[in-house]
């Protein structure tokens, strides 16, 4: 194999390239009009452009993906995660065109896509599923039937979902009729597959995952379990290992359960075999068969590189780890997002102005940004993956809370915050962790961003006043600034760049509705366009200055007649920013 085209972008194609490099493989990146600069771009051997900003155009665009492969004369492909990874179609093509595809069998893909027919796999290698149907759902009285059987609540869940995408919890009989026909409506303009069946809903159980790894002469290893309960609309917050509380014995009897299902399956390559774990009982819940995000705390823990034995299994070569290695400290992932936890997650994409990432003792930072990337709204939110270990989960859990605080990101609102707050959870930090525990015990709604949750709590911030005279008139403005100790240590006072200047006929500065910067610093956000009406007290920008991000607001309603500053602009204390009428 000697090399390897990566079918992804972002941080997972930075982490294949890493593997790549370690065993001397050359690299072949491919990217879309919006990753022309972007991190994997350059750092790979070399690059091609695959299409357009949308996946679909791009990073979904077999023809073009396997045309780059033959012009390229790559060995391999790698898919990553998410994109084409779980496409048999596409795995299937790879192998077609000659390429070795590294990921597992087209048909192992395809048995766990169907939702249905991995649990029926999973039956017949005595792999106890959730208590559910194994038949696509013909009408809601058979949901009835079986909720009078099984109890309530319970799960419809799409036979091509997955991931809790086209998942329904009812906890009410009289909501199955509704229930069933819009699950099947979703599935079907989701997926294009309509099927449904339905599971017991398991409440307050813990979600652990089983990372197995197959060779392609029959040979299966059980890397170790995550615990990956601390989701949020099924979206993972936080994973780690081992499993807060986890025997020996419980470990070797859920590798047994993940390696018979991969067995059965004729699995290859890394996989994981997802289970809920409740009253000391596994219940397989579906089966990924990809390298997932979280795969980096088994990496930590159980001391192996995944990403380096698939491309060793695709390689024909025999496995190199054949028993399950012990634990060694603890690792915890955090997703660091460009999403505002208190605005319910909501995307936040935007320029990272700002970023540097936190380093030092337990700390591994997986990334594919640096300052000045943008986060897009064409792909998925993530800036970064923020890998924690300590000896023990407190020595992880400490690492963690000085790491997120070092984390640099200006330019988008992040999840930082709210890891900070998980990193305050009690029930949390004693280990008590289930599928509940953020809906139950959890409210981000308070959490600030990054920048003011999470100076370290021996900083005190002071408020301050600072007058200014702009264009004749005196302004006085609060601002709260940390107290700085080391003698002359006061902020440095970074020489103007791109500070806008008063443009002809605009204002002198002064006056009604001129919107002043406050302070010397960067802006990086700007919430309207000219011509935007707002109301007074309306966030019109925000300025970061002195590590915290300061909301400037219009001093009065209208128009913004003027506007002077975009995002990354320097400007200096008393700069006009906008003017509004
Ligand atoms: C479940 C479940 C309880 N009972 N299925 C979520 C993502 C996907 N992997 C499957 N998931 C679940 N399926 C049954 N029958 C609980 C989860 C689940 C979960 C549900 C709600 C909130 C957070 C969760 C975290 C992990 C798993």
């Amino acid at each position: 194999m000697e090399s390897i085209l990566i079918a992804n972008r972002g941080e997972i194609a930075v982490r294949i390239i890493r593997a790549a490099r370690d065993l001397g493989i050359r690299t072949i990146a491919v990217y879309s009009e919006l990753d022309r600069d972007a991190v994997h771009t350059s750092m790979a051997d070399e690059a091609w452009n695959v299409g357009t900003a949308p996946a679909a155009d791009s990073y979904l665009n077999v023809p073009r993906i396997l045309e780059v492969a033959a012009e390229s004369k790559a060995s391999a492909i790698h898919p990553g995660y998410g994109f084409l990874a779980e496409n048999a179609a596409f795995a299937q093509s790879v192998i077609d065109a000659g390429l070795i595809w590294i990921g597992p069998p087209p048909s192992a893909i395809q048995m766990m896509g169907d939702k249905i027919e991995s649990r029926i796999a999973a039956e017949a290698a005595k792999v106890p599923g959730v208590p559910g149907t194994n038949e696509p759902l013909t009408s809601a009285d058979q949901v009835k039937a079986f909720a009078k059987k099984h109890g309530m609540p319970v799960a419809i869940k799409a036979a091509a979902g997955g991931g809790g995408r086209g998942l329904k919890v009812i906890r009410d009989i009289e909501e199955i009729d509704a229930a069933f026909e819009s699950a099947g409506r979703e599935a079907k303009a989701w997926f294009g597959n309509p099927a449904v069946y339905v599971e017991r809903y398991l409440e307050n159980a813990r979600h652990i995952e089983a990372q197995v790894l197959f060779d392609s002469h029959g040979n299966g290893v059980f890397l170790g379990e995550r615990d990956c309960s601390l989701q949020r609309r099924h979206q993972k917050l936080v994973e780690e290992a081992p499993a807060p509380g986890f025997t020996p014995k419980l470990r070797a009897k859920l590798g047994r359960l993940a390696l018979s299902l991969g067995h059965a399956a004729g699995y290859e390559s890394a996989g994981t075999v997802e289970f809920l774990y409740s009253d000391d009982e596994f219940y397989f819940l579906e089966m990924n068969t990809r390298i997932q995000v979280e795969h980096t705390v088994t990496e930590e823990v159980f001391g192996v590189d995944l990403v380096v034995e698939q491309i060793r299994v695709a390689r024909g070569e025999h496995l190199s780890v054949t028993q399950t290695p012990e634990p060694v400290g603890h690792t915890i992932e955090f997703r660091i997002n460009a999403e505002d936890p208190s605005r319910d997650f909501m995307p936040n994409p935007g320029k990272l102005v700002k970023y540097q990432e936190p380093a030092g003792p337990g700390i591994r930072v997986d990334s594919g940004v640096v300052q000045g990337s943008t986060i897009s709204q064409y792909y998925d939110n993530m800036i970064a993956k923020l890998i924690v270990s300590g000896r023990d989960r407190n020595e992880a859990v400490q690492r963690a809370k000085r790491a997120l605080a070092e984390f640099e990101i200006g330019g988008v609102d992040t999840t930082i915050g709210a890891h900070l707050l998980i990193l305050e959870n009690k029930p949390f930090l004693a280990g008590d962790v289930s599928t509940r525990l953020v809906e139950d015990t959890m409210n981000f709604s308070a959490v600030g961003r990054k920048t003011a949750a999470v100076l370290p709590e021996d900083e005190e911030l002071t408020e301050r006043s600072l007058t200014v005279e702009v264009g004749g008139r005196r302004f006085t403005v609060k601002y709260w600034a940390k107290v700085l100790t080391a003698p002359g240590s006061g902020t440095r006072v970074a020489p103007r760049r791109n500070a806008p200047k008063l443009s002809k006929g605009s204002a002198l500065g002064g006056g009604e509705g001129v919107v002043s910067a406050p302070m010397q610093g960067t802006i990086v956000k700007v919430h309207h366009k000219a011509g935007d009406s707002v109301e007074a007290g309306e966030a019109v920008c925000v300025l970061e200055a002195m590590k915290m991000e300061n909301e400037i607001t219009a001093p009065n309603s209208g128009e913004i007649v003027d506007l002077k500053v975009q995002v990354g602009d320097t400007v200096s204390a008393g700069s006009i920013l906008m003017v509004i009428r």
